[in-house]
């Protein structure tokens, strides 16, 4: 939802109305310079592809991630940083800044509580230099962050560029004619981290104005999810560029016939309007493509902007433990020229497989699969959701040892790069969207919905590890508005890409849930022993058997868990059993494995996702100890009993179902467990 031409709806936030007058008015002031920068030839630029920034013989990428500049608005003034401007000159000049670590969430990374706990705008800026060359090779560029949490306004050299509403997906813009060309420039961030009814996920804000119990303009934020609101720049920033005549989007489904392999593609492309004339503009573009497989040998070419081609005894992309050869990558290297001479060329990676599903199942390649995996956070010590190297290779290791093959990218899409490992490691992802826990399904809202799945899908659409989409976890699907509200967002999605199966993860008992007749398989979150009949393990069995089998019954649709656990403090222990306890926790693994057990033998149940991965943090209450505990690692990854639990459990799954090999170790560990 990028958008050039219209008032930034982060200005509403925190407000009050002669407030969003004021930042209108910014707006409207800053739409008028925009404008005289560049001519009049701004235009709305939200028809992005989801291409991500990536070096080839066309293009160059720089990375403007590190220490950036940092200050927040007053909590009682938020709209200070508008009203002084502080945009149009380094933000050092406008009071004092500390550094801020880009990426990364700004709350966990000092001393400073009101930094942690702050609600509203955070500033961020920086320089970058930008060649001579880019403008005499007549380069096109653009700036693109990875995510900003959750609305946010990035202005260039003091004029405003664009403004993004929702966290997790990324922020896109020409910056081609607002560059100083051999100079520094400077680009300033405003982020905004109110939720309200109206945003996705929603929040709300509560002015406690009772003068004897609270300080003067007191407010507190809540939101109807467990995780903390990190927020800032999460995601890695760049600039990066392209011909004039640039590819725009590359669109690839994948078939099978036999052994072998069917790549369609449709390569739109674009040509600046921003950007500098080079000779004559030209109508007539040409695309040609060339396959290579995993090691870059040449495996077939084409001609042609749409069209398909056939990979004879293809390499197919399987899951990991399904095949010797997990998540196989071809790469479609994709060139399009003009007439005038303009080049590009971009490498996507592919991967040849198919999904499918039927009332029972859910296939790759037409093989049925069922899924072991994991509900996880964007979650880490200090970083918050900030992306994070180390810990993205620490969590597939962990994956690949618990023996999982899938994760859903519970609450809100993942980063790119995340994305990127599991394409090559073969794990098997739900696409999630930032719907967490929605109610009041008014058209706005639903509208709003719709263009984040759409967001979302243009990001991800390419990715053979996503083998599904969801629409949300958890909405209040009891209200019977929700019946048509999901009906159109699903059926919105569908529109977009036919080619994935489309759901919601469902909470409510299937009797007063509205939700559930427009998805195409059925996804339940059910925490029998935790959230009801606390501390009695017995019922587990009986109730998860009766409860999943009534939903395919009631639905005709493949059914799965995506969540169910129990929180445990690492290091508490006790015989027999009890609440908050490793044992705990690990007994109601065992209880809910032997009820899995038989409703897999039943034909129709395709899945356990426990929740969840790791602790992660929540906010401050007293249920919970700054984290959630359902996790089978600790905050720091370290394995509870329940992740050595675990993975005997997904890695005995995986020789029964899949041929694999357990590992010496953790057969050895079974022994622990009565299994
Ligand atoms: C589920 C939510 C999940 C929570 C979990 C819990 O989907 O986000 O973390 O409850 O309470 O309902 O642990």
């Amino acid at each position: 939802m990028d958008t050039l031409d219209s008032p930034p709806t982060p200005t509403t936030l925190l407000l009050s109305f002669s407030q969003i007058v004021i930042a209108m008015e910014t707006w409207t002031v800053l739409s008028i310079c925009l404008v005289s920068l560049v001519g009049g030839a701004y235009t709305k630029d939200n028809t992005w592809g989801g291409l991500y920034p990536r070096e080839s013989v066309s293009r160059e990428v720089r990375s403007l991630d590190g220490l950036w500049n940092f200050r927040l608005s007053p909590l009682q003034d938020p709209d200070k940083g508008f009203r002084e401007e502080w945009y149009s000159q380094p933000l050092s000049k406008t009071g004092s800044v500390i550094s801020m670590a880009v990426p990364s969430s700004y709350n966990d990374v000092t001393q400073d509580k009101a930094l942690r706990d702050h609600i509203g705008w955070a500033w961020y800026d920086r320089t970058f230099f930008v060649p001579t060359r880019w403008q005499t090779d007549k380069l096109r560029v653009v700036l693109r962050l990875g995510s900003a949490h959750y609305n946010s306004i990035v202005y260039l050299n003091g004029l405003s560029l664009t403004s993004h509403e929702g966290g997790h997906l990324p922020i896109m813009a020409e910056i081609t004619s607002g560059l100083v060309y051999g100079r520094e420039n400077l680009i300033t961030v405003a982020i905004n981290n109110t939720l309200t009814p109206e945003t996705i996920p929603q929040g709300s804000i509560t002015y406690h104005d009772n003068p004897t119990r609270y300080p003067p303009g007191y407010f507190t934020q809540s939101y109807n999810f467990d995780f903390t609101n990190y927020a800032g720049l999460h995601r890695t920033v760049s600039i990066y560029t392209t011909p004039v005549t640039y590819i725009d989007d590359i669109l690839v489904t994948t078939d099978i016939n036999g052994s072998d392999g069917i790549i369609s593609y449709n390569i739109t492309t674009a040509t600046s309007q921003m950007g500098p004339k080079k000779k004559k503009q030209s109508d007539s573009v040409g695309c040609s493509i060339k396959l290579l497989n995993n090691d870059g040998d040449h495996v077939t070419s084409a001609m042609g902007c749409q069209g398909s081609i056939m990979v004879v005894n293809a390499s197919f992309w399987w899951p990991y433990l399904m095949s010797d050869n997990p998540g196989y990558l071809y790469t479609l290297e994709v060139a399009v020229s003009d007439d005038a001479g303009n080049i590009d060329q971009y490498p996507q990676k592919i991967g040849i497989r198919t999904v499918s599903w039927n009332s029972t199942s859910l296939m790759i390649n037409n093989e049925p699969v069922y899924l072991r995996g994991c509900g996880k956070h964007e979650d880490s010590d200090i970083r918050g959701k900030g992306l994070d190297y180390p810990l993205i290779v620490k969590d597939f290791s962990l994956l690949k040892w618990l023996g999982a093959n899938s994760f859903r990218t519970s609450h809100y899409p993942y980063a790119e790069e995340i994305m990127d490992m599991a394409d090559q490691e073969g794990i098997m992802i739900v696409d999630e969207c930032p719907a967490v826990g929605l109610s009041g399904f008014d058209e706005p809202l639903m509208n709003k919905h719709i263009s984040v799945m759409q967001e979302l899908v243009r990001r991800d659409k390419n990715r053979p590890s996503v083998i599904m989409w969801s629409v949300g976890n958890e909405p209040q699907s009891n209200q019977e508005a929700a019946k048509d509200y999901f009906s159109n967002v699903v059926n919105a999605t569908k529109a977009d890409d036919p080619s994935r199966p489309v759901t919601c993860v469902l909470s409510y008992d299937k009797s007063s849930e509205h939700a559930a007749s427009s998805l195409d398989v059925i996804l339940v979150n059910r925490y029998y022993s935790w959230y009801s009949d606390t501390g009695h393990l017995e019922v587990i069995k009986p109730q998860t058997i009766t409860e999943f089998t009534e939903w395919h019954k009631l639905h005709n649709k493949p059914v799965m868990i995506s969540e169910y656990g129990a929180g445990s403090i690492a290091g508490f222990h006790m015989d027999p059993e009890f609440t908050w306890t490793e044992e705990y926790q690990a007994e109601l693994m065992i209880q809910n494995f032997e009820a899995f057990d038989e409703l897999r033998n039943q034909g129709f149940f395709f899945g356990e996702m426990i929740w969840n991965f790791a602790d992660f943090a929540t906010p401050q209450e007293y249920n919970r100890p700054g984290a959630c505990m359902k996790g089978l690692f600790t905050r720091a990854r370290q394995p509870k009993m329940a992740g050595h639990l675990m993975r005997y459990h997904y890695w005995s799954l995986a020789q029964k179902l899949n041929n694999a090999t357990i590992p010496g170790d953790a057969r050895r560990l079974s022994l622990f467990y009565k299994l």
